[in-house]
């Protein structure tokens, strides 16, 4: 079973990342993985603390001579702005943080809280999702996100957005990381003028996999439905409050002949993962039943604004139980493009767990051997 945690505090020493269960044999590239943690650290409408940090992997554990092992890999991103032992508590909880809920339930202060709740976390997941796409390359599969809607106002994309190489190249011009370029000045004005106004913007993300097989998660039992693990890795990125698979809420509005995706075969595309059945429509998002049915998977989340305020709304003083402005602490004015990034990791992670639980995880030979005779045998049913 392949599994992670992350420890670490937002101004810690360091953040660190343990996955259990990797396969043995893979070659580990750490170019990929800083080239992740950069971008997370990017996109237009970040605040200070990314102008302090250059987020760098260290693969502390796990690899012998560039090759995994199959034991623990522990992963290191070590904060230079480690300086929690100086730092004060704040009076006034910020709503839309866990700093209220976090205080009470630990009956301790704020700061226990905000130090592991922030998104600065979410490095380390980042880096595990990076490791976990170097795992899936092995297999053909692509794992790309970007923004699909800023401070409420939709961005065009393109038509093939599973030709996955143009649309990286598309995403990684754009400064909010969305797939229209063109339309970033107007996405520069709107976050300056939110910016200004001391206000925050959230937006929608999407994550496309493509090249997924046939099979991965299981309709046999609900903890194991892959609909599920993917919109749980998914909700439990900071920030996010909806999940949509394929079509998603949509659905629910549409009659059902406009919404399942007719089943079609042709001969010609039977050594590619769809193994010959086509799909006119893919409103299912790639998952039917909690299983893959070899479709380009589709996730989409939603990200509300930074619930950090430098207008801030109103709080209480937990001391006095006056009522006074919510605390401010440096934060962003809009992190959506961090969060496609974020949301792409996680989602890639619960494909490698999937793929692992389907065609085993000692080591990636075995791995590879289950997966062809697999594919083989799928293409005779
Ligand atoms: C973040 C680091 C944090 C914040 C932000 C994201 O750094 P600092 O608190 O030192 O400025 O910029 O945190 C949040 C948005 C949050 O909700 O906590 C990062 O590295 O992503």
């Amino acid at each position: 079973m392949l599994r992670y945690w992350t420890a670490g505090e937002s101004h810690g020493k360091t953040l660190l990342a343990m996955i259990d269960g990797f396969p043995a044999g893979l070659s580990i590239d750490e170019e990929p993985i800083n080239r992740e943690l950069a971008r997370r650290q990017g996109g237009y409408g970040r605040g200070g603390r990314q102008r302090i940090e250059t987020d760098k992997v260290e693969v502390m554990t796990g690899i012998w001579k560039g090759l995994t092992l199959g034991s623990p890999i522990a992963l290191q991103v070590i904060n230079r702005d480690y300086k929690l032992e100086r730092l004060d508590d704040l009076p006034r909880p910020r709503p839309g943080h866990g700093d209220l809920t976090g205080a009470i339930k630990y009956l301790g202060p704020i700061r226990a809280i905000l130090e592991r709740a922030s998104a600065r976390e979410t490095a380390v997941r980042v880096a595990a999702g990076a490791l976990a796409k170097q795992l899936l390359a092995e297999f053909g599969i692509q794992v790309y996100g970007f923004v699909d809607e800023l401070g409420g106002v939709a961005i065009d994309r393109p038509k093939n957005v599973d030709d996955v190489d143009a649309m990286v190249t598309k995403r990684d011009e754009s400064i909010i990381y969305s797939l229209n370029p063109e339309q970033d000045p107007q996405f520069k004005e709107l976050i300056d003028k939110t910016g200004k106004a001391g206000d925050t913007l959230g937006g929608i993300v999407e994550v496309r996999v493509v090249g997924a097989p046939f099979g991965l998660g299981t309709h046999a039992q609900w903890e194991r439905k892959l609909d599920g693990k993917l919109a749980q890795a998914v909700m439990a990125v900071q920030a996010i409050k909806g999940v949509e698979i394929g079509m998603g809420f949509e659905a629910a509005r549409l009659p059902g002949s406009q919404v399942h995706d007719p089943i079609h075969y042709d001969a010609s595309q039977l050594d590619t993962p769809s193994l010959g059945y086509t799909r006119p429509t893919n409103n299912a998002g790639g998952l039917e039943a909690g299983m893959t049915n070899g479709q380009t998977i589709v996730v989409r989340a939603a990200k509300k604004p930074i619930s950090t305020l430098r207008k801030p709304l109103e709080s209480v003083n937990l001391e006095t139980k006056e009522t006074d402005a919510a605390s401010y602490e440096r934060s962003d004015v809009c992190a959506v493009s961090a969060a496609s990034v974020i949301v792409e990791s996680v989602v890639a992670f619960e494909i490698a767990v999937a793929m692992v639980d389907k065609f085993g995880g000692d080591s990636l030979e075995e791995m590879k051997a289950r997966y062809q005779l697999f594919q083989e045998m799928a293409r005779k049913r």
